[in-house]
Formats: structure tokens, sequence, C-alpha cells
């Protein structure tokens, strides 16, 4: 059964850089792929997003002499993990995983673009002042309830789900379709923020069930 159309799937970084082999690989990050080709069909709606750094991130450890990936510095925004090296503009490593299908995608967002600055959120960047527009891109297409899947669960999803509970949308976090990095317990944080926040969770068997 089709969801209805004030719903969308919302696809958070399927790119290769998060794959096993990829720049910052997540454990497991492949399995997701299929889990997200066999629900997108119940979605008349979907928005994609790709992390896309310029080679001169910020959030890159190799742009910190002396510091090494995962450690954390204090940026003006507030602090950052240092990332290994990922998602570097145009680089095969940006591209979303080949095997991902969801034709009917209409938007392919770009996030993390500004030298200066992370954005985990597909909302608002880390420094918690420029939005990506998205929000406002979903309002006007009358969706209210936002699917979430992809990569990571503890960063870019968790960080999305949260920013759309802030603008005023229902989200519900499919978990199966995602995997999670779990740097210092930092899923379990993920999940406590979310909950607090009125995130639901769901299986894609769930919704595959009706
Ligand atoms: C992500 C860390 C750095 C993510 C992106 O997609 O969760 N995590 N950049
Ligand atoms: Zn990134």
């Amino acid at each position: 059964m089709p969801l209805s159309s004030d719903c969308a799937l919302l696809v958070i970084d399927a790119q290769n850089g998060f794959m096993p082999g990829g720049g910052l690989p997540v454990a497991q990050g492949d399995a997701i792929v299929p889990v997200i080709n066999r629900m997108a069909p119940l979605f008349e709606n979907a928005v994609l997003t790709q992390d896309w750094h310029p080679a001169s991130h910020v959030s890159f450890a190799a742009n910190h002499p002396g510091r090494q990936p995962f450690d954390v510095i204090e940026l003006p925004y507030g602090p950052q993990v240092l990332w290994p090296t990922h998602c570097v503009q145009g680089t095969p490593d940006a591209a979303l995983h080949p095997q991902l299908h969801v034709p009917q995608a209409q938007l392919i967002l770009r996030k993390g673009c500004r030298p200066q600055v992370d954005s985990y959120s597909a909302f608002t960047e880390a420094d918690r002042a420029a939005t990506t527009g998205l929000a406002a891109w979903l309002h006007a297409r009358g969706i209210r309830h936002l699917y979430l899947c992809g990569l990571a669960t503890d960063y870019c999803v968790a960080w999305s789900a949260l920013d759309a509970r802030a603008a005023g949308f229902a989200v519900t976090v499919v978990e199966d379709a995602c995997r999670a990095i779990d740097l210092n317990g930092s899923l379990a944080r993920a999940w406590a923020d979310m909950n607090a926040a009125g995130v639901q969770r769901a299986s894609s068997q769930s919704l595959l069930a009706g």
C-alpha cells in the first residue's frame, strides 16, 4: 500500500564514502541499500542527500596538522569531531551507492559544502544559523511526515530527524534502513535525544506490511 502523498522518504548520505571501503566506512553500511530499495516504491515523494565537502573542509583531520581522526576540536560554533577525509566533491567516494534505486526522488540535496562549517543535518548547518532550505522546500510541497533512513544513524540521520521535528514535521526513523558509527556512546545519546523529541521508530517490514 503506498503511503499518503503528504509523506516523503528522506535518504541520508547513502554514499560510497560511508560504505565498507569508503573514506569514513560505517559497519554494514551497504546492508541498507536493498532495504531502502524495497521500501522506496511505497513513497510518491523522495529526497536524497549527499555529504559534499571541499577537500579543504574543516571536519577533515588531515587539514589539522598533529590531529588524528576522531579527535574533537573546538570551532566557533562548538565541538567538532575530526573525521577521516570523506565525500570530497566530485569524487567516487561522494557518489551515491551505485545500487541505490529511488528513481522518483525529486531533489538531491548536497550539504557540508562550506569549507569552515560542517553539516550533519539536511536542514541546518552546524553553526545552527545557515539553513539548507529543505524545510521550506518540503512545506511548499505539502509534505507533513518524513521517513528517514541512511547513514549514519547517530550523526546525519539523528541531526536531520531532530531538525525535522523542530521544523514541525512528523518523523519516523526506519531503523533497519540505517547503520551507526557509534563513537563514544553516540548511538545511545542519539536515540535518547530523538525519543525526547518525539521521533518515532519503525521497521521497513512494518511499513511494507501496511
Ligand atoms: C556523517 C560524519 C561526518 C554522516 C557525515 O553522514 O553521518 N558523519 N560526515
Ligand atoms: Zn561529512
